[in-house]
């Protein structure tokens, strides 16, 4: 079977009677109400229709559903397994010193990625060297996976700079913090890459919240049309802030994709494999020039939006708790134990690595120098503008008067 026959196959079965059951969550809303009779209860009993191949207890999933997929882990080694977990680890110790360091107000915000790992070093690991990848502000285990140092993600959320990071380097492109906006760039990207006949791929990051933007139907639009090389990868982590993945859409985001006329796949979020498998049939898709391909990964925001936000005011402690039971590090780590591929000294080791990051970042992060007042006004315009001239002298005046209050 090809690749392109599979990708109609998932496409129909996709939207096939199992479809109903899935996704949505348990309506809310007087509107979701009328169409959701057959939609799942809302927690760990509503288990959508999506690719697995590996439970939360950690067991390998074999059957003929998954099949296709699991042939593009097929030659997953042990060394590779623990590779992942080490990956997952790492993102999270990070994370979590990022979050702490802002508490502390070393960093003025932090958009953690907890409960998102799986989804992210799963499809992180799937991009080949030469392939580029346009994310969003929450993508920070994709950007270890791309080798971007995780120090120098800190940088715009401590304002010391506009990005941190040379996006060629690594072909990451800088965070983008406007929804759904990157979709377009790597449509335009993905659409050039294949006018100059490269056989790389194009992937981009969004949320389901970001589903809800024009950008992002119009970058299905124009990648389907011209038939670029791009994957669509949507973390629909449940949440957009405060709102619930029902206001945002009605069917399960991953058959939005139909309608645009290309396939769309949901994928256990919290299955790294899965993540890993899933990604890797859609950027081979895109090189062998099938175009676009929409992975929905169904995972789950267990932190806060952001540091600014206090998620005890929209949703209650049992989601979270549901969700806990599905943790994507804790999978892998039943997995490798129950198949003997790692030890404790494994673990120990990977413990002591953990805090080793922690401790590099934190120095980092307090050793960057402060920029110089005046420079923002140099990054507006390439060749100067009257309105920024103003602006410039307006903030000189401004910084001048407390110099004189404290008569130095
Ligand atoms: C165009 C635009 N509108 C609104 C915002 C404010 N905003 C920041 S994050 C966010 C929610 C995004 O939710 P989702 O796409 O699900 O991504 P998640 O934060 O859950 O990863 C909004 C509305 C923005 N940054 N850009
Ligand atoms: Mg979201």
């Amino acid at each position: 079977m090809t690749v392109e026959s599979t990708a109609a196959r998932t496409s129909r079965r996709s939207a096939g009677s199992k479809a109903g059951t899935s996704g949505t969550k348990a309506a809310g809303t007087t509107g979701a109400k009328r169409t959701t009779r057959t939609t799942a209860k809302k927690g760990a009993g509503a288990e959508p229709q999506l690719v697995q191949l590996l439970t939360p207890e950690g067991k390998r999933v074999k059957n003929a559903e998954n099949a296709e997929y699991a042939a593009y882990v097929a030659d997953v080694t042990p060394d590779d397994l623990r590779g992942l977990y080490r990956d997952m680890v790492l993102t999270r110790r990070f994370d979590a010193e990022a979050t702490a360091l802002q508490r502390q107000g070393e960093l003025g915000l932090w958009a953690s990625l907890l409960g998102q790992e799986a989804a992210q070093i799963g499809s992180g690991r799937a991009t080949r060297e030469d392939d580029y990848v346009f994310p969003t502000y929450r993508e920070h285990g994709v950007a270890w996976c791309r080798g971007v140092d995780p120090t120098n993600l800190l940088g715009m959320f401590r304002g010391v700079n506009n990005g941190g990071w040379d996006p060629n380097g690594n072909n990451f492109h800088l965070y983008t913090i406007v929804i759904g906006s990157q979709t377009l760039h790597a449509t335009g990207y993905a659409m050039g890459i294949a006018k100059d006949g490269a056989d790389s791929a194009v992937i981009a990051y969004f949320g389901d919240g970001a589903s809800s933007q024009g950008d992002v139907a119009e970058a299905f639009t124009f990648s389907a049309v011209y038939n670029a090389p791009v994957v669509f990868f949507c973390q629909n982590n449940q949440w957009a802030i405060s709102e619930p993945t029902e206001k945002q859409t009605r069917v399960p985001l991953y058959q939005r994709a139909q309608g645009f006329g290309f396939p769309g796949v949901r994928v256990d979020g919290n299955d790294v494999l899965a993540c890993l498998a899933v990604t890797k049939w859609a950027l081979e898709r895109a090189r062998a020039g099938e175009g676009p391909t929409l992975v929905e990964a169904y995972t789950y925001r267990m932190g806060a939006h952001t540091t600014s936000d206090d998620p005890s005011r929209y949703r209650g402690d049992e989601e979270r708790q549901a969700w806990e039971a599905k943790d994507p590090i804790l999978r892998l780590r039943r997995h490798l134990e129950a198949a003997h591929h790692a030890d404790e000294g494994f673990f120990a080791e990977l413990e002591t690595e953990s805090e080793a990051l922690g401790r590099r970042v934190r120095e980092a992060v307090r050793a960057m120098p402060d920029p110089d007042h005046f420079a923002i006004f140099e990054n507006a315009y390439a060749d100067g503008h009257a309105l920024v001239d103003e602006e410039r002298a307006q903030f000189a005046a401004y910084q001048a008067s407390f110099t004189d209050a404290e008569g130095v």
